[in-house]
């Protein structure tokens, strides 16, 4: 079975009802064998810093689906929480980023498509994902680095 983690974002609205709404569907979704989730945390808007604050979490899911297959399903969810697509960065009542992925032998998935990048481009630089995911793969590295040692990095960078 292949492994991944979802980076979860929401700065508009009911943000927890909308993450919950989308966890819930996952958990009853068929052909999701088992999901997970980090501690949820508020975060300071990054990027595009004239919005409210997000709440953002990790999930973990394990499923014989493929990456394309998965982000067809996270995009469904968006939908269903009525996410509109005004500003790159911009607010948004859910975003659902698939970060990394396992095959079944637990090799690293590297996917470069039209609409599908794994691992994302920006994970392992956004402190609003690497602590969610730091909480539910604390053994997690990417490149040789371990992600505590990451974390640190990006600490310190930000003072
Ligand atoms: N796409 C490519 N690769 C992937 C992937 N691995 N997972 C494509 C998901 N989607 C992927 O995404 C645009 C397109 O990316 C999709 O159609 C898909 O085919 P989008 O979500 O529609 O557009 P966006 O939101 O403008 O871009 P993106 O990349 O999701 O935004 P980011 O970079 O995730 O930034 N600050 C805090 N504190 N917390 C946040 O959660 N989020 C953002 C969004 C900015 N600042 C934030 C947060
Ligand atoms: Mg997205």
């Amino acid at each position: 079975m292949n492994t991944y983690y979802i980076s979860v974002g929401s700065n508009m609205g009911d943000r927890q009802g909308f993450i919950d709404g989308a966890y819930a569907a996952l958990q009853d979704h068929e052909q999701i064998a088992t999901i997970e989730t980090a501690s949820i945390i508020e975060t300071e808007p990054w990027g595009y810093t004239e919005q409210e604050s997000f709440l953002n979490t990790v999930w973990r899911i394990r499923t014989d689906l493929q990456a394309s297959a998965v982000l067809a399903i996270l995009q469904t969810l968006e939908a269903a929480a009525n996410r509109q697509r005004h500003i790159h960065w911009g607010p948004r009542t859910l975003d659902l980023d698939i970060i990394y992925g396992l095959d079944a032998a637990g090799k690293e998935m590297t996917i470069a498509e039209e609409g599908l990048t794994v691992p994302h481009l920006h994970f392992w630089d956004r402190l609003f994902v690497l602590e969610p995911l730091q909480d539910i793969a604390p053994d997690f590295t990417f490149k040789g680095e371990s992600i505590s040692e990451r974390i640190a990095y990006l600490l310190t960078e930000a003072e």
